[in-house]
C-alpha cells in the first residue's frame, strides 16, 4: 500500500548551462515570476511534479471531509452544525478545483481517484488520525486548517497559473474555517466545565503533533524539495513552514489556556523563533505506507462512496442521453 514513486526525471537540479534551450527559456520564465500556462511548453518533469502534488492535495482535501463527517450527526447545536456542515462542503469544492487543475495538465481525474482507491496515492497524512469528541471539529478546524493555510498562502503565488488561482479563493475559505475551529475551542475552554475543558486539552495532545507533520519531512529528508523550488512550485520549505506555524500557533494555544504535548516546546530569545522537540518520523513514515490508525477505512470509506453513488451517475447519465435524443 502507497507504493507511489512519481518518476519526474530530474536526478538533479540543472544549471542553466545542463538545459536544453527550451528548458533554458522555461527557467528564465519562472524566475522572471511570469505564470506558467497550460498550453506554455513545460519540462515532463514539472508536469509531472505537478499532477503528483496537486492529485495528493485533491485527495487531501476530499478524504479530509472524513473525519469531520463523523461528527455530523452529532455536533451540539444546529448552528453548529450547519457551521460544520458549510466547511465540510467547501473542502468537496476544494478537491474539485484541484481536480480540475491537475486536469489542465493533461493528468485524468478518474485514473488518478482510482490510485487513491488502490492505495497507489498519497494524501496528507493528517486524515489517518481519528476524531473522538466534538473538541476535535475544532481543533481540526483551528490546527489542521491552521497549518493548510500557512502552507496555501505561500502557494497562492506559486508557478503554475490554475493551481495558483485555484489556491487564492481555497486560503480566503480556509481563514473562516480556522477561525470557526478556534471558536469551537474558545468557547468550551471559557463556558465549558471542567469535563469539556479536559476535552479541548486531549484532542490538542492528540493532534499536535500529526499537525506539525503535515508540512512534510525535515529538509534534509525531502527528496522533492530542491527542484520544486527551483521551479517555484514550493516558495518555502517544509521546515521554513513548520517554523512559521509554531510561531503562529504557540500564541493562540496559550490564549486558551491549553499547553502543547512537548515539553522542549519554548521561546528562543535570539533566534526570535519557538524551540520544539523531535517529531517521531516512524510514525511519519509508518502513516503514509498505510500503517496509520485510519487508513484502511479511510480508502474503503471512499470506495463504498464511489461504487454505492454508481447508480446515480448511470441515472444521470441516462436522463442527459434523453434530454439528448429529445432535443435532436
Ligand atoms: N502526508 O519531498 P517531500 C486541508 C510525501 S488539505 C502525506 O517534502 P513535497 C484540509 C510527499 O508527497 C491540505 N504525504 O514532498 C482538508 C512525498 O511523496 P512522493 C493538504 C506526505 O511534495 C479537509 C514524500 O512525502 N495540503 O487543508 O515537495 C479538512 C516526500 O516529501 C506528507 C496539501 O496537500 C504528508 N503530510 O512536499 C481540513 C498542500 N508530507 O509524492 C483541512 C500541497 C510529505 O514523492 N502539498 N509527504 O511519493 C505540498 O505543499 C507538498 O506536497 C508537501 C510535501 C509540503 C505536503
Amino acid at each position: 500500500m502507497y507504493a507511489q514513486l512519481v518518476e519526474t526525471g530530474a536526478k538533479h537540479v540543472q544549471s542553466k548551462d545542463e538545459m536544453s534551450p527550451e528548458e533554458r527559456e522555461f527557467q528564465e520564465k519562472i524566475d522572471a515570476e511570469t505564470k506558467i500556462e497550460p498550453k506554455n511548453w513545460m519540462p515532463e518533469g514539472y508536469r509531472k511534479t505537478l499532477i503528483r502534488q496537486i492529485s495528493q492535495h485533491a485527495h487531501s482535501e476530499v478524504v479530509g471531509m472524513l473525519p469531520e463527517g463523523n461528527w455530523l450527526t452529532r455536533a451540539p447545536t444546529l448552528k453548529r452544525k450547519l457551521q460544520l456542515a458549510a466547511k465540510i462542503q467547501d473542502e468537496a469544492g476544494h478537491g474539485l478545483y484541484l481536480y480540475s487543475a491537475m486536469e489542465t495538465l493533461g493528468a485524468d481525474r478518474d485514473e488518478e481517484i482510482e490510485k487513491l482507491h488502490q492505495g497507489k496515492a498519497k494524501y496528507s497524512s493528517i486524515f489517518n488520525y481519528p476524531t473522538l469528541n466534538w473538541a476535535d471539529m475544532g481543533a481540526v478546524g483551528w490546527l489542521v486548517d491552521g497549518a493548510a493555510i500557512i502552507n496555501q498562502v505561500v502557494l497562492q503565488r506559486t508557478s503554475y497559473g490554475p493551481y495558483s488561482r485555484a489556491m487564492v479563493r481555497i486560503c480566503k475559505e480556509e481563514s473562516f474555517h480556522q477561525r470557526q475551529g478556534y471558536q469551537i475551542l474558545l468557547d468550551m475552554m471559557r463556558e465549558g466545565t471542567d469535563e469539556q475543558k479536559a476535552m479541548v486539552q486531549d484532542a490538542i495532545n492528540r493532534l499536535w503533533w500529526p499537525t506539525l507533520m503535515m508540512f512534510g519531512p525535515t529538509d534534509d529528508e525531502s527528496p522533492n524539495s530542491q527542484q520544486s523550488m527551483a521551479w517555484k512550485i514550493k516558495r518555502k520549505s517544509n521546515d521554513e513552514l513548520r517554523q512559521m506555524f509554531i510561531d503562529q500557533t504557540v500564541p493562540q494555544l496559550e490564549l486558551l489556556g491549553c499547553t502543547a504535548p512537548d515539553p522542549e516546546l519554548k521561546w528562543n530569545e535570539e533566534t526570535g523563533h519557538y524551540d520544539f522537540g523531535e517529531i517521531d518520523w516512524q510514525e511519519f513514515y509508518e502513516v503514509l505506507k498505510g500503517n496509520g490508525p485510519c487508513n484502511r477505512e479511510r480508502i474503503k470509506t471512499r470506495k463504498d462512496a464511489i461504487d454505492g453513488g454508481a447508480w446515480v451517475r448511470e441515472a444521470a447519465a441516462a436522463y442527459a442521453q434523453k434530454q439528448r435524443a429529445q432535443a435532436a
